[in-house]
């Protein structure tokens, strides 16, 4: 799709990042707030599908919208686990920029908007949102994102209870390539503090629940690293590739 005349406004981003939020704000960030998990009730008693389990379900459904108000058609909203896993059902945003992830699974679970390199959500907003689902009512999870997105060179892999992944939906523990000078940044989605401990970095530290570690990668090579906590759980590997 076109980029909107509003992406023209988004500075160049340096290469030299140090927070989850400068890794962010390549798609700028001002804003209000993010509306989330509000109940609309029942939704007239109609009842929803049960879910591939066989389990209870709620719905999720939402708006995507930028900063101005305007409806989106752009990106894709993902389930994640409590525990900030991936779990394979997503709805992409429609013309009207709505989205409907349909029947979810009752309980707490976490609502990521992923726009790849065309959006993202400001850094002042919670992404992923955590809710909690509740039988046959229905939670409104509303975006707003600001057009611009990460520009092809960060990647980001999300640390939760008890994995990495590398979003928006890759493989848990895989092996991430990229290329040398990009970014990865790790963010913490669980509940629980990790760290992400290996290659030339040395060690994150602790890395709270929404807290980051960031790393430009300056060096070619494959580095395995892991938690401290909760290895061998949670390691995965790293290759670093020529530009
Ligand atoms: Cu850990």
């Amino acid at each position: 799709m076109p980029p909107s005349p509003a992406s023209r406004l988004i500075l160049p981003p340096p290469r030299t990042l140090l927070t989850r939020r400068s890794f962010i704000q390549r798609v700028g960030s001002t804003a209000a707030l993010l509306v989330a998990g509000s109940f609309l009730g029942d939704c007239g008693g109609a009842g929803f599908a049960t879910s591939p389990n066989g389990g209870p379900t709620g719905r999720v459904k939402g708006t995507v919208r930028d900063l101005q108000g305007t409806p989106q058609h752009v990106g894709r909203v993902y389930v994640l686990t409590d525990a900030g896993l991936n779990n394979g059902q997503y709805a992409d945003v429609d013309a009207a920029g709505n989205y409907d992830l349909g029947p979810v699974s009752v309980g707490a679970c976490q609502i990521r908007y992923w726009g790849g390199n065309q959006a993202d959500v400001p850094e002042t907003f919670d992404n992923p949102v955590r809710i909690t689902v509740q039988e046959n009512q229905t939670v409104e999870v509303n975006f707003q994102i600001q057009l611009g997105g990460l520009d092809g060179h960060d990647h980001e892999i999300y640390a939760g209870d008890f994995f990495y992944q590398e979003q928006p939906a890759g493989v848990p523990n895989a092996t991430v390539t990229v290329p040398l000078g990009d970014t990865v940044c790790w963010y913490n989605v669980g509940h629980h503090v990790h760290t992400v401990t290996g290659g030339p970095w040395g060690d994150s530290g602790d890395i709270p629940r929404i807290g980051n570690f960031m790393w430009t990668a300056n060096q070619l090579g494959t580095f395995p690293y892991r938690c401290t906590y909760h290895s061998p759980d949670m390691q995965a590997i790293l290759q670093v590739v020529p530009a």
